[in-house]
This record gives C-alpha cells, structure tokens and sequence, in this order.
C-alpha cells in the first residue's frame, strides 16, 4: 500500500489490485472539428488534458498495470441507442447522424475513435458503451473481477456526464475510486468543479481526487 496525498484524505493505493481507466478520449468530444464542437462547445479545454492523460497511461504502462479505455458509441444499426437518447434536446445532428468526423458516435467511425496520443496499446481492453456509465450494459465489471481489481483510477471527459457516472457505478460496486483532476475536464469549468466538490464531500462519498503527478509518483515508489 502506499499512501497518496489526495483530496477528502489520503487514497490508501494498493497496485497489484488497481486499474486506470481512461474515459472517452474519442475525436468527437475532443478534437477541433468533431461534433462536441459542433454543438458549440469550446474543446480547447478538452484538448489540453491530453498531455496529462498521456502521462498517466505512461504510468500505469510502466507499472505493468492494467490500462482499460472506453468510447461513447452505439451499433451501426443503432439497435442500443433508446430513442429518448437519440432525440434529447432536438439537435441539428444527432447520434448516428452524417457528422463531421462520419456517423456520430457510431462504432467504428472516425469520431468514435480514441484520440492518436492516447490510442490504446495491445493487450489494453477497450469498453464501447452506449450508456454515460461504463458498466451498463458492457462486460467491465466481469473483467475487472475476473483481475481482481479493486481499486480504479479515473481520468477522461467529461467530468460531470460520463467520468462521474461511472465512478458513482464503481462506487456502488464496491471499487474505490480516485480522479486524476486534471486528467479531466468538461466544456464548463464550474460543472467539472462542482463534480469534484460532490464526489469528494461527506469523506469521500464517491470517492477521491488528486493530481496525476501524485498518482504517478505512488505508482514509482
Ligand atoms: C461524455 C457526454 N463522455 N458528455 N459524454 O461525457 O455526452
């Protein structure tokens, strides 16, 4: 176990039972061009993480731990995505839509990749998701008994929708949750703010927040 300075209190770090996982780091949401920035969002914020995360990966990949990505994304045939999913909001493009990068958020489509820096390595398990959460309706919470991980280490966008959900589902599993806070990021600094806040209150009701330096550090030492 080592010890790691984290916000509500020190995250107790076990490796052998730990896991990074990485959350949508896909075009869509983060590069110029894609169709997070043709609803209007600025994704320079988005963008910038990348180094942080990269760094992070790095980590875990010279620890020889488990790396595990995830991407929002649903069937070509779009027999996962609910219809109240698909019409929320009335966009002008939506899910499964001709977009800017192909189909949005569609398996195999340019958009729905992960981005180039950060793009999984062999070995590496790849979660699609067509929920925020990536245990719904995936095989992640199978695969990480299966390694007898306990302990799971968040980074990826946005922080509020799918980073968020996800922790609160690995919570309620029993996993203990730590977020690298800036290897996350959303499109509205004060909703990434305030998830922290939540999922930090009341001694770690979710669970804890540190930089990427300390996890990396501990992951080192
Ligand atoms: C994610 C979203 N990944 N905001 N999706 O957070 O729709």
């Amino acid at each position: 176990m080592v010890s790691v300075p984290a916000r509500p209190f020190p995250f107790e770090l076990d490796a052998q039972r730990c896991a990074l996982i990485v959350i949508d780091m896909q075009r869509d949401f983060v590069e110029r061009g894609g169709f997070g920035e043709s609803l209007g969002n600025d994704v320079t914020r988005l963008k910038a993480i990348v180094p942080t995360v990269a760094a992070l990966i790095a980590g875990f990949r010279e620890a020889g731990l488990l790396v595990i990505h995830t991407r929002e994304c649903h069937r070509p045939d779009l027999s996962d995505l609910p219809p109240a999913k698909r019409n929320r909001g009335n966009p002008t493009v939506r899910i499964g839509d001709p977009g800017p990068m192909g189909r949005v958020l569609i398996a195999g489509e340019p958009g729905a990749d992960i981005v180039p820096e950060l793009g999984p390595n062999n070995g590496e398990v790849v979660i699609d998701k067509p929920g925020k959460g990536a245990f719904f309706a995936t095989d992640l919470d199978a695969i990480l008994t299966r390694r007898g991980i306990a302990q799971l280490v968040f980074a990826g966008v946005t922080t509020e929708v799918c980073v968020q959900t996800t922790m609160r589902e690995a919570n309620d599993r029993g996993y203990e949750c730590l977020l690298a806070e800036d290897a996350t990021e959303s499109y509205f600094p004060e909703f990434k703010k305030a998830a922290i806040d939540m999922i930090t209150a009341q001694g770690a009701i979710v669970g804890w927040a540190t930089p990427t330096a300390a996890i990396v550090e501990a992951l080192h030492g």
